[in-house]
């Protein structure tokens, strides 16, 4: 399987600091930020700072430290957009899961139903 990262795209330029985002939260492992076209009143994604394309990419070649942290991340996140009511995560991976920037994203969406199934 072909893991070649591309270093252009979009999210790792936010990473270089090349693009302005709206941080939720950011350590060493992770940036968090507000999905720039929201599908929910609350609609955050968040990235490992490495140079992983997607969740199976990130699982396989990721240390454990980067793995924790990033999960840890996800947490704290979650804890500063305020998720009590519930949240829906999701990690789009290549073509067929719909994936349009290269770089691994948990989408944390909050703020209503999310309905019982994805699309
Ligand atoms: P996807 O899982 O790769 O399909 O999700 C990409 C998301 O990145 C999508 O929800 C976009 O609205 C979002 N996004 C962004 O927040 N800022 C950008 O500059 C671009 C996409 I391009």
């Amino acid at each position: 399987m072909d893991f070649a990262y591309d270093d252009q795209n979009i999210f790792a330029k936010i990473l270089r600091g090349e693009i302005p985002n709206k941080t939720v939260y950011e350590d060493d492992y992770a940036l968090a930020f507000h999905d720039i076209a929201p599908q929910a009143p609350v609609h955050v994604l968040v990235i490992p700072k490495g140079p992983f394309m997607s969740l199976d990419h990130f699982t396989r070649d990721a240390s454990d430290a980067e793995i924790t942290g990033y999960m840890r991340a996800i947490s704290k996140t979650c804890e500063m957009i305020g998720v009590e009511d519930g949240f829906r995560a999701i990690a789009n991976a290549r073509a067929q899961g719909g994936q349009e920037v290269p770089h691994l994203h948990v989408h944390l969406l909050a703020g209503r139903p999310m309905g019982p199934m994805l699309a």
